[in-house]
Parts: structure tokens; sequence; C-alpha cells
């Protein structure tokens, strides 16, 4: 184990185990020569978040990977000579391996990398940055964007953005007004959002506009990328064909950077990804293909809630809580009914104009907003006000642990030490409805 000395804490280092890295870098030969590699030898191994199960570690190739992140870097940011790229992920998620490291350095391109966070010294942070490097496209998530969109304006007007030409999203559906405040404040209008769908497995961007081609919609993915085949199942495993549609989320064809294995259980990478459908490749997200043909992810299939028979989807009920003014954001769970089957329980975090408001009318307006744009069917029987939500290093929310505490089962949460911000998880708990 190679350890790196930065902060100069201590550190128990175990003898025959443990080795400092900078004496080894100093004895290191000076100019060493690149290892010629297969195609197919794996490049890394990479641990999937696990915001459900057990981790498993995917396995990507070489070349295929390479390749393909490579040429998804270059059409969907639009790289050109001259531009600065500023990915502001963890390079420790795929997300930073394909498109800080990999993608932009296999062309050459000039990559921000950004060790911090958005909130310091100020919210103004990431703009500070894009104005000091003229950062060209900037690629983050709506966990960011919605916790950059609650602060003040000013964090954001005050810094020259004119350099921007592309923005990207990634890592969960943008919603609605995420997307607009994105788009108005920080692209002013002028700059396309990418909102790239894809996954560890997939190792690269799977369904994405290309900007200054494909319209954009808010909201959805639009359309695949080169190459890529996605199709659309039902509970039987029979393909939906045509549009204004939704299902479960296959891809028909392999693709190059598509995970070859789960290190060291190949077994369960066949049950996981290739035994739902025949011949097919599941991703284990739902998703809708409107009257034009663009895709827009509605979330994990495992987070699906049936209510009275019905499937109003998560991504839309939390799109419209979050609409209304007093919301910063939200994530809903089901638990268990003895009539619906189901009953919807909101996780609520509201915007500092939210927090005077008296709570059981903004209960009504939110329930009202709900019924309005989807339907009665969507309306909350649960609504906790929360400072936070449980959410994993790359900002997605843990449900499973939202699950149990909606449905009071909480004496096994699992594993909650990945979390971001574990110490929430007791603060709902304390203050669960
Ligand atoms: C890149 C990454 C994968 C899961 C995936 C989806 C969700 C990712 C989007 C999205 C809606 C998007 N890899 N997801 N991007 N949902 N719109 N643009 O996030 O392995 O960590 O997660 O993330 O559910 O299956 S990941």
């Amino acid at each position: 184990m190679l350890v790196a000395k930065r902060i100069n804490s201590d550190i128990e280092m175990v003898p025959e185990r443990d080795y400092w890295l900078q004496p080894l870098l100093d004895d290191a030969y000076g100019d060493n020569v690149a290892e010629i590699m297969n195609a197919e030898d794996p490049l890394f191994i990479l641990y999937t978040s696990g915001s459900t199960g057990r981790p498993k570690g995917m396995v990507h190739t070489t070349a295929g990977y390479m390749v393909y992140t490579a040429y998804t870097f270059k059409n969907v940011f639009q790289y050109r000579e001259q531009d600065v790229y500023w990915c502001t992920a963890d390079i420790g998620w795929i997300t930073g391996h394909s498109y800080i490291v990999y993608g932009p350095l296999a062309n050459g391109a000039t990559t921000v990398m950004f060790e911090g966070v958005p909130s310091y010294p100020d919210y103004g942070r990431f703009w500070e940055v894009v104005q000091k490097h003229k950062v060209t496209q900037f690629y983050t998530a709506p966990t960011a964007i919605r916790a950059l969109a609650k602060e003040n304006l000013d964090y954001v007007e005050k810094y020259d953005l004119s350099s921007l030409k592309v923005l990207g999203s990634v890592g969960e559906p943008i919603n609605e007004e995420a997307w607009h405040w994105y788009n108005n404040n920080v692209g002013k209008k002028q700059s396309p959002i990418v909102d790239t769908w894809w996954q560890t497995e997939t190792g690269g961007i799977m369904i994405s506009p290309i900007p200054y081609v494909t319209p954009t919609t808010p909201t959805y993915a639009t359309l695949p990328f080169i190459g890529i085949q996605p199709a659309l199942m039902d509970e039987n495993g029979k393909e939906i064909k045509g549009n204004q549609v939704d299902g479960r989320l296959c891809i028909k064809f392999p693709w190059p950077s598509m995970a070859r294995t789960i290190w060291g259980n190949h077994e369960r990478y066949r049950d996981t990804y290739f035994s739902a459908y025949e011949d097919m490749y599941f991703t284990g997200d739902g998703a809708l293909r409107d009257a034009v043909g663009y895709y827009r992810i509605t979330g994990r299939v495992d987070d699906v809630i049936i209510v009275s028979g019905h499937n109003p989807g998560t991504a839309p009920i939390e799109d419209s809580i979050n609409e209304h003014p007093a919301v910063a954001e939200s994530a809903i769970v089901g638990f268990p009914h003895d009539v619906k089957g189901n009953a919807l329980y909101g996780y609520i975090i509201l915007k500092e104009t939210g927090e005077s408001r008296d709570k059981n009318n903004l209960r009504k307006e939110i329930n009202q907003q709900i019924t309005e744009q989807i339907g009665p069917i969507a309306k909350l029987d649960k609504i906790q006000f929360v400072s936070g939500l449980p959410k994993t290093r790359s900002g997605k929310i843990m449900r499973r642990i939202l699950r149990k505490i909606a449905s009071k089962d909480t004496s096994n949460l699992g594993d909650t030490s990945t979390l971001l911000n574990p110490e929430i998880v007791q603060e709902i708990m304390d203050e669960a409805l």
C-alpha cells in the first residue's frame, strides 16, 4: 500500500504492508517506458457506489474504454484545441475517470482538476474558477446545481462566465427547476446543456444531446450517442416500440466501453445485466420516450413505487415538488399502506425563504401542486421537512435509507459509511413522522 503524505496527520503504518510514496518516487528511474498492453487487458476496476446492495467491482479494459471515452468526450463536449474543459467530479467516481482523466487526456485536451467543494470559501467558488481559467466546457452534477441555486444569485453574477460554450449534467435526473437555473444564470441562455446519461458499467456517455446539433428539452437526455441502440422493455420481456411510451431501459448491442465483468464474480455480472432480458444489457433504469423519440430517464427501477396499481414515477413527482417556490430539493419513497399498497413519503428541503412559512400550509400547497401537475394519485401521504438528504459522494440520494425510515424499519439501515453526510441519517430518524 503506497501512502501519499499530504495533510501531515498521524498515520499508523503497517510494517511490510504500507510504504511512503515519496521516497519510492525519489528512487525511481527518470525515464520509464510505457508498458504495451493488449486491447482486452484490464485497465482498472471501479466499485459502484452501492446505493443498493453490495458494491460491484466493474472491470474496464484498455482499448475499448479509452476509445469510447475519447470519442464521446470530443463529441459530447465539442472540444476544440485551446478550449479549457472542467469537470467538477471526484476522480474516484467513474465520471472523474472517464471525463477528467481518460477521455480528455486521450484527446490532448486541457482538463482542470479541482480539489475542493462548491461552497468554500463561498458559494461563488465554481464561478471564480471558471472566470480565472476561462473555462469553455463545464460539467457537473444536479446535486451541485441545486445546492448553488439555493444561494444568492450574486455569487454567480459577480463573475465573468462568458468563456462558457457547453454545460453538462450527470449523475441523476436533472429536475426542471435546476435545469432552468443552470441555463439562465450560468449559461445565460447561450450555452446548450448536455444532460448525459450513463453508468459506471457503461464506461462512457450513452444518451446525450450533441451541443449545437440536438435541440435540448429540460429533463431529457435526448438521443442515444452514435452506435448506441436503446430499447424500452415491458415487465414481460417484450420490447415496447413506438413513441410516447415508457419502460425499462436496455441496450441492444454492445459498445466499446462496456464493463467486461464484475471482478471475481462473472456469474453475478451475467445475472445482474444480462438475465432480465434476452440478448440485451439491462441498465436498471426506467425511461420514457417522448413523441419525437427523446429519452427521459425516470430513475432506478428498484425505486419504482406502485400506488393503487399506478406507477407515478419518482422523478416527475420530485420535479413537481421542486417547482414550489419554497422548496430546494426533495426525495420521495414508498411505504406500505393498507389500502393503496404503497403510499408516498416525501422528504423535502426548504429554501431559506420557506423556512419561516407555516409547515401545514406548505404541505397543502405542495400536494395541490402535485395534484394539478400529475394527478391525485401522486399526492404525498406524509411530508417531512429535513435539512439534508443522505447522499453518496457522487450526489446520489440513498433512497434505501429513506425507505427504511419511512416504513419505520430502522433496525438495520445497512452500510452508511460511504455517505457524504452520515450525520443526517440520525437527524432524519429523530424527526421522522
Ligand atoms: C455516470 C454515473 C449510474 C446511474 C444511472 C442513473 C443515474 C446518471 C443520469 C442519471 C438521469 C442522467 N455513473 N444517472 N446520469 N439519471 N439522468 N443524466 O452517474 O454508476 O455512478 O450511476 O445514475 O440511474 O443508472 S453511476
